[in-house]
């Protein structure tokens, strides 16, 4: 009997089967849960639809989290085919290429708006339309990373987008409290994924933080995506608000300070 058995739950923000979300998807699949899945645009649909059916969803819907009207139509779909939620995963972020590797000070009012409307407000407009599908003891979760609480070189805008996220997961904690509804956050090593692909001297960065953890190793999308199956159980009933850290420890230490 898996934890999310009997449960219902979206995954928001699978690009293919290297996404952190795929990573998720497959956990909470072994764990019994019924899942349904977003595709942002045509060209993704081709990637999401044949995944999304090997774990035998049906619903498979276009959703871009920067139109409102899409986010009206997805959870009334979600709202007519299942009538209720039990959670929500929100995998989802982008800032300009550019934006990540110009200096951070050079950052311009579009990249500002666009990183933090697509990062960070979306996960408030996909809570506000799921909450009132959810009972008590359901649970939201988001993907972040270090470089919101710490200046990691190039993470630039997206860093001040995954802390409006963060704070954002303490506030929605917060206010769906009071019916039961969890809200919490993993902050994820980093991890090859096609959103990593876009950025120069990832492989440095991932041996970086492979050398700088307590493991000694990176983490893989299966790591987060059984942590995030805790969290959306009822075995992790007494957390909310909180910042889970799955970076094989890196967070905690200051890797090896005799390093050269
Ligand atoms: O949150 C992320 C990546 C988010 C991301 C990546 C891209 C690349 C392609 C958002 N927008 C875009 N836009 C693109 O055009 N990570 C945690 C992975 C990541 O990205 C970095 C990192 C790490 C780690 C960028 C610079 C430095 C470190």
């Amino acid at each position: 009997m898996g934890v999310l058995e009997g449960k219902k739950g979206l995954i928001l923000g699978i690009a293919n089967d290297k996404s952190i979300a795929w990573g998720v998807t497959k956990s909470c699949h072994r764990e019994g849960a019924e899942l349904g899945f977003n595709y942002l645009g045509d060209a993704l649909e081709k990637r999401v639809r044949p995944l999304a059916e090997s774990v035998g969803s049906t619903l498979v819907e276009p959703l871009d989290v920067s139109d409102d009207a899409q986010l009206d139509d997805f959870f009334a779909k979600v709202e007519a085919k299942w009538g209720k939620l039990d959670f929500l995963v929100h995998s989802i972020a982008y800032a300009d290429k550019n934006a990540l590797k110009e200096p951070f000070s050079q950052t311009s009012r579009q990249a500002f708006q666009q990183a933090l409307d697509i990062s960070a407000y979306s996960f408030i407009a996909c809570a506000q339309r799921a909450a009132p599908l959810m009972a008590e003891g359901s649970a939201m979760l988001t993907m972040s990373y270090l470089g919101s609480v710490r200046a990691v070189p190039n993470y630039n805008v997206m860093g001040v987008a995954k802390a409006a996220l963060e704070a954002s997961t303490r506030y929605l904690a917060y206010d769906l409290g009071t019916q039961g509804i969890r809200v919490n956050a993993i902050s994820a090593g980093p991890i090859r994924t096609l959103a990593a692909s876009g950025i120069g001297d990832f492989r440095t960065l991932m041996s970086k933080a492979a050398r700088g953890s307590m493991l000694k190793r990176n983490v893989t999308q299966e790591e987060v995506g059984n942590a995030a199956c805790y969290l959306l159980s009822d075995w992790a009933s007494g957390v909310t608000g909180e910042v889970h850290y799955v970076d094989g420890g890196f967070s905690g230490g200051v890797g090896d300070p005799g390093e050269v």
